[in-house]
């Protein structure tokens, strides 16, 4: 196909140009209204004219190697055809002119224009046809070598203007008809009428269509056909006009020109994106420190926070031992020593779950402190997000309905640190001896009250009236005695207990520290992951940044090859 070379660099540059065009749409990049992307794809417009049956349609067959036109020895050509790529079908455009689609693959790049002869009898084709002579990159003025002087034809050549004469070209047709001695002849002629009718030579190829035609029918080209079609200097002659056009390669210019510039433009987009990333992370990055320093104060402030649940402990372990003082009471003692004694183990099980409560109460107050400073400062961070990254971070993932989860985890996380703190304060088993100890004291002397009544009694019973009395007198003392006795070893082991659970009050802190430690420190992970929808953005606008970064880079690379070309 003439002008390879051309067509080879425009369909290299327009495919650049359609993925720069797709890459600048891809990433919102507006085309500049002063500078339009070129046409690239506009086919070379090939006009055909000369006398009726001068073998023009011949001419139109053999160049495009196709059937094209009807062609016969009597006039066929009737109106201006213009044949283009496409579906088939004739479209009339207007009286005279019939745009005539066909899908055949030369016309992707020519559009051939075939005309009725110039002497034809309806002469109104002429002004239809002279706009196409104006704007075809390659006019075609077909002469038979019958006959190569008819007048009608060189005055269509004398009517062009002098920029439609610089794309002109004669054709000499039906060469094939004349002995090889007369061609030089016929030429010389040419040449003169040329000289005569526009003041210079134009290029003349003496040439034979249907030979041409037959040639490229055959598989492989038959070489003698194509050599006696003399075509090959013609296609060669259009190669170098398509090449060599101004018009053609000021629009590669154009268009390689409208690339370079589109991708300069991307390269600095994605620059001022690259750098609007860098600085989004760093101030991702200050916001994360802003967490972690929160946090770091939360711990340092923990031991501090840890002193309102030695508050609790104290009121609870006051609690606990009025509870203690109450059960020790000498008629509840007294009761419990025919029935039995369990106090011990219940007070410590009771302490056991105060303590439970104990715990279970700061963290809840303590946690809900943390969750609301978090939502805080949640609340200062969402405004700058939204001013800097230009989207809603969304909610606190620990205040909301995700605060109860939190509070519970928290206080979870505190529990289960009770009974190691428990075991830190050694009071298990503190009572059971001290209570052995007073319950058979006690059993002791109301075993000898009771004896002594008992004798008491007896006396009685035999009129033996003053030992009764002594002996009535001395259960009544014993009874007494045990009564004090009762009640100062109740008060001694009270206070004995509440000492010692009061003296083990920080210990009991100090168990729970590390766990109160771990609890804010997974609460303060979990508050950071309000961050995640910010960094999961930064981190899918920087993934797409990377492939269109070297896209950009692939296409500057293959633009500079196709400069070469150009
Ligand atoms: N010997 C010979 N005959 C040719 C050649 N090219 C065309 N012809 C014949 O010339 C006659 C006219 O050819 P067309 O191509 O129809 O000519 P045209 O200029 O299109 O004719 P109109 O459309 O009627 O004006 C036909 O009979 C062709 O067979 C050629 O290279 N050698
Ligand atoms: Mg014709």
């Amino acid at each position: 196909m003439p002008g390879e070379r051309y067509f080879a660099v425009r369909d290299r540059l327009s495919e650049l140009l359609n993925w720069i065009g797709g890459l600048a749409g891809e990433v919102g990049l507006e085309p500049e209204a002063e500078h339009p992307a070129p046409v690239l794809g506009q086919p070379v417009l090939v006009a055909v004219l000369g006398e009726v049956n001068a073998g023009k349609s011949s001419l139109i067959n053999a160049l495009a190697g196709a059937e094209l036109c009807p062609t016969g020895p009597v006039p066929l050509t009737a109106e201006v055809r213009l044949y283009r790529h496409g579906e088939e079908s004739d479209r009339p455009v207007e009286p005279l002119l019939i745009e005539c689609r066909r899908p055949l693959d030369y016309l992707r790049n020519f559009d051939l224009l075939d005309s009725p002869g110039t002497n034809a009898r309806n002469g109104g084709h002429a002004a239809i046809l002279e706009p196409f002579l104006e704007h075809a990159d390659i006019v075609l003025v077909t002469f038979t070598a019958e006959n190569p002087w008819t007048a009608a034809t060189w005055d269509a050549v004398s009517r062009l203007s002098p920029e439609a004469l610089a794309r002109t070209a004669l054709v000499v047709q039906r060469i094939d008809l004349k002995q090889p001695q007369d061609i030089p002849i016929i030429l010389g002629h040419m040449r003169d009428l040329s000289v005569k009718r526009v003041g210079h030579v134009l290029p003349i190829f003496p040439l034979a269509a249907q030979l041409a035609f037959e040639a490229k029918q055959t598989d492989p080209v038959s070489p003698e056909l194509w050599s006696a079609s003399r075509f090959s200097a013609f296609e060669h002659f259009i190669s170098e006009r398509i090449c060599e056009s101004m018009e053609r390669r000021q629009l590669l210019h154009d268009a390689w020109h409208h690339a370079a510039r589109t991708l300069r433009r991307l390269e600095s987009l994605f620059d001022v994106q690259r750098r609007g990333m860098e600085d989004d992370a760093w101030f991702l990055s200050g916001i994360e420190h802003e967490m972690e320093s929160l946090r770091d104060r939360s711990l340092e402030a923990a031991p501090k926070a840890l002193g309102a649940a030695l508050e609790l402990y104290r009121g609870e372990v006051d609690s606990v031992v009025r509870q203690l003082r109450s059960r020790l009471g000498w008629w509840r003692s007294l009761g419990r020593l025919f029935t039995g004694d369990g106090s011990a183990a219940e007070i410590e099980a009771t302490f056991a779950a105060r303590m439970q409560e104990v715990a279970t109460a700061f963290g809840r107050d303590d946690a809900a402190r943390l969750v609301d400073a978090c939502s805080d400062h949640w609340e200062s961070v969402r405004p700058r997000v939204k001013e800097r990254m230009g989207f809603d971070a969304g909610a606190c993932t620990v205040a909301g309905e995700a605060r109860q989860e939190v509070i519970d985890r928290f206080v979870a996380r505190l529990e289960k640190a009770v009974p190691q703190a428990l075991a830190g304060l050694r009071v298990r088993g503190v009572l059971d001896p001290l209570m052995r100890r007073r319950n058979a004291s006690l059993k002791g002397f109301t075993a000898i009250g009771l004896l002594l009544a008992i004798a008491a009694g007896t006396c009685g019973v035999l009129s033996m009236q003053q030992p009764a009395v002594v002996l009535l007198g001395a259960a009544l003392a014993v009874f007494l005695l045990a009564a004090v006795i009762a009640w100062i070893t109740r008060g001694r082991i009270a206070v004995g207990y509440r000492d010692r659970l009061l003296a083990g009050g920080a210990t009991f802190a100090e168990g729970l520290k590390s766990d109160h430690g771990e609890a804010i420190r997974l609460l303060f992970r979990d508050y950071s992951s309000s961050l995640l929808e910010v960094r999961r953005r930064l981190a899918s606008e920087k993934a797409a940044l990377q492939p269109r970064l070297e896209r950009s880079n692939s296409l500057y690379i293959a633009l500079k090859s196709v400069e070469l070309d150009l």
